[in-house]
């Protein structure tokens, strides 16, 4: 067997992942251990400086309410989330945040974030909820925080964590390896927070070859979250929401600021606008078909009706709204020429603040956006239940935001806490509360935080965690490496072995059957019962064949790992594709056996795996409007 040293770290509050919730987490988390005398660790596959979906930057903040200045109210911002997600959310979970995200925000400023600003001094905003921000190292200044709060001796940085280690129904801590070292790792803790992001590579990207890497989300975020929360026992929500951004086609390009910011329109490859010529489609979805703005899926699933016709390629239509912008000062020469540079710079900016590669595409197919309209496509499924998708743990909400009925059902003791004691989810981790983006994240991180250490002080005893079952775990985690190690001579490519599968093929296989039986880009994002059947027969082919996963290096050990939790991701997606009679999100998936919206399904599906019996057991939640 692999001869790792084994690494033990006892801390009181274990934080996994190192990302925006999790940063958040460490900075809230660091205040209350100190006044109570505990001990906080961080976990990060990678540097925290860069890990996760802000690693490269962003260009914009997504969820502002601006509840100060006196912008919106909570309940604006409810309603917002509760339309864009046709219905389905947690309104105690989004307000809780929506209450302390623009305090992250403004912490974000204090830590050196540059944030737009209008003559008068007031933030510029890129929609009603957006602000535009200079942010290619908003990840970097975010971080920066985070390690002065727990101190850079209590942060473990290209650590790999595996899965959960449980002493009885109350998370105990967590395994992993490093990526750089033969060390595997064991944490013990009192409490853990979840903030390992979401899932991408799930689906067959439409990237290949070389390019295989570029998708919209970030590749190093593999569903570590959801199999933690799963093998914990943890009860999950959502995860048929699925998000599928429209991006710029093939770097994946923001198009947030061109829609908002720019007042872009997108036309199909007759000219024509979808969404005017296909408005009366909406009238199929009401009463999400004619709030303002118009749901996420909903924009996606005008698109896709022209797509689906043979009327694209669709378009953003960036010269025109640059020129329509700049014709404000068509009459004096100076200022409009000026007023050009000015919005040239921003549209590359936009993509050089957190998308790289759409900038350098442009300049490799030589686009002037002030000259040339750019492509733009539906990128495959994501799991992001930050963003517009809302896949995640089924969380308890605040026990102030209750009604007595909301009560029985969404709170449990602690805010943020998973069905499972100690077990704590933010950012990604954590469903049912969409649109929280990178800011929210920040501020769940912080809620979790609290509730975490007061979960430790109401819970303060060492949690029991059997020496026995901690070798076993070993040899199971490390198993991938011996069998390269016995195998890989046997054949004279070691590519290509019966003994064994190395994790790139297991990667495309699982792509490949949710590609084509869970609505993927090749099937037009359609599926059903029959494909969803089939693609379950071929998820547990895949399963039983994870046991035959091999690593030449530890990089390799981590692929295969990351593989098996998109595995997992796969299957709570495909079972509860499968439980939802209806088609709720079309534009995100679209069921052609049951293609209509029912009152009766305007309920959470919910999923849990019992670790005793390795059972999978659905549910219906009800959906409780608590905001007007
Ligand atoms: O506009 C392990 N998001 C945007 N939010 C904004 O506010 N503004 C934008 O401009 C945004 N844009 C955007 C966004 C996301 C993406 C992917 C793109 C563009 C391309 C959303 C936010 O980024 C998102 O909401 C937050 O980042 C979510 O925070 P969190 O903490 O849930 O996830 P994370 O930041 O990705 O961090 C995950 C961490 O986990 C680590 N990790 N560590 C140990 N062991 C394992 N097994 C692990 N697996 C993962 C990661 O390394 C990372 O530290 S826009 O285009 O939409
Ligand atoms: P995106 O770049 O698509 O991730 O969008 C960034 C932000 O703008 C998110 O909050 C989106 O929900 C919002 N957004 C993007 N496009 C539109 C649109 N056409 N109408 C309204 N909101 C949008």
């Amino acid at each position: 067997m692999a001869n790792f040293e084994t690494v033990t770290v006892k801390t009181d509050l274990l934080i996994v992942g190192g990302g925006m919730a999790a940063c958040g987490a460490a900075v809230e988390a660091a205040h209350w251990a100190k006044k109570n005398g505990l001990s906080v660790a961080l976990v990060d596959k990678a540097a925290v400086d860069r890990s996760g979906a802000v690693a490269m930057g962003l260009s914009a903040i997504n969820q502002y309410v601006g509840l100060m200045e006196g912008d919106n109210t909570l309940t604006d911002y409810i309603r917002y989330v509760r339309n864009d997600l046709m219905g389905v959310t947690r309104e105690d979970c989004v307000a809780n945040i929506a209450r302390h995200v623009d305090g992250s925000v403004h912490l974000f400023e204090k830590w050196g974030l540059p944030i737009w600003k209008d003559e008068k001094g007031g933030y510029v905003h890129e929609g009603r909820w957006q602000l535009m921000i200079n942010g290619e190292s908003y990840k970097v200044i975010v971080a920066e925080a985070a390690k002065n709060a727990i101190g850079i001796d209590n942060i473990y940085e290209r650590v790999f964590i595996v899965g959960p280690l449980m002493d009885g129904d109350r998370v105990a801590g967590a395994v992993g390896f490093s990526i750089r070292e033969e060390k595997f790792y064991v944490f013990h803790a009192k409490a853990v927070i979840v903030g390992m992001g979401g899932a991408v590579h799930v689906f067959k990207p439409r990237s290949a070859g070389e390019g295989l890497g570029r998708a919209w989300y970030p590749p190093w975020n593999s569903g570590s979250s959801a199999y933690f929360t799963l093998k914990a026992g943890a009860e999950m929500t959502c995860q048929e929401v699925r998000f599928i951004p429209v991006r710029f086609k093939d770097a994946y390009g923001p198009v947030g600021a061109w829609f908002l910011l720019f007042k872009s329109r997108a036309t199909n490859g007759l000219g024509e606008n979808y969404m005017q010529t296909n408005a009366d489609e909406l009238q199929n979805w009401l009463p999400y078909g004619k709030v303002k703005p118009v749901p996420a899926n909903l924009r996606n699933w005008l698109m896709l009706l022209d797509v689906m016709e043979g009327k694209g390629p669709i378009f953003m239509r960036t010269e025109e709204a640059i020129g329509n912008i700049a014709a404000e000062f068509k009459d004096d020469p100076k200022a409009y020429k000026k007023k050009m540079k000015e919005l040239e710079s921003e549209a590359w900016e936009d993509f050089l603040d957190m998308t790289i590669s759409q900038a350098i595409l442009w300049a490799a197919s030589n686009v002037a956006p002030e000259e040339r309209s750019s492509e733009i496509a539906a990128a495959e499924p994501y799991f992001i239940g930050s963003h517009s998708g809302a896949s995640g743990a089924w969380v308890s909400g605040p026990s102030d935001i209750q009604t007595g009925e909301t009560k029985n059902e969404y709170y449990w003791g602690y805010d943020c806490m998973s069905t499972v004691n100690g077990l704590f989810c933010a950012g990604d981790a954590s469903g049912a509360s969409s649109h929280k983006f990178s800011s929210g994240s920040h501020a769940e991180g912080r809620i979790a935080a609290k509730f975490a250490i007061k979960f430790i002080l109401d819970n303060n005893s060492e949690p029991n965690i059997g020496g026995a079952g901690i070798e076993e775990l070993k040899k199971e985690i490390l198993a991938p490496l011996d069998r390269f190690a016995e195998f890989s001579k046997n054949t004279t490519d070691a590519e290509i072995n019966p003994d064994y599968i190395r994790p790139k093929m297991f990667m495309f296989r699982l792509q490949k059957l949710m590609d084509e039986y869970a609505g993927g880009v090749t099937a037009q994002f359609k599926t059903s019962k029959p494909l969803l059947d089939k693609g379950m027969e071929l998820l547990d082919f895949l399963r039983e064949d994870s046991c035959k996963l091999a690593a030449e290096d530890l990089h390799e050990l981590m692929r295969c790992w990351e593989n098996i939790h998109r595995m997992w991701q796969a299957e709570a997606h495909v079972r509860t594709i499968l439980f939802r009679e209806e088609t709720r999100w079309p534009g995100y998936y679209f069921r052609p056996d049951f293609p209509e919206m029912k009152d009766e399904w305007k309920v959470f599906a919910n999923c849990k795996w019992h670790p005793a019996t390795g059972e999978w057991e659905m549910m219906k939640r009800p959906i409780y409007q608590i905001f007007d």
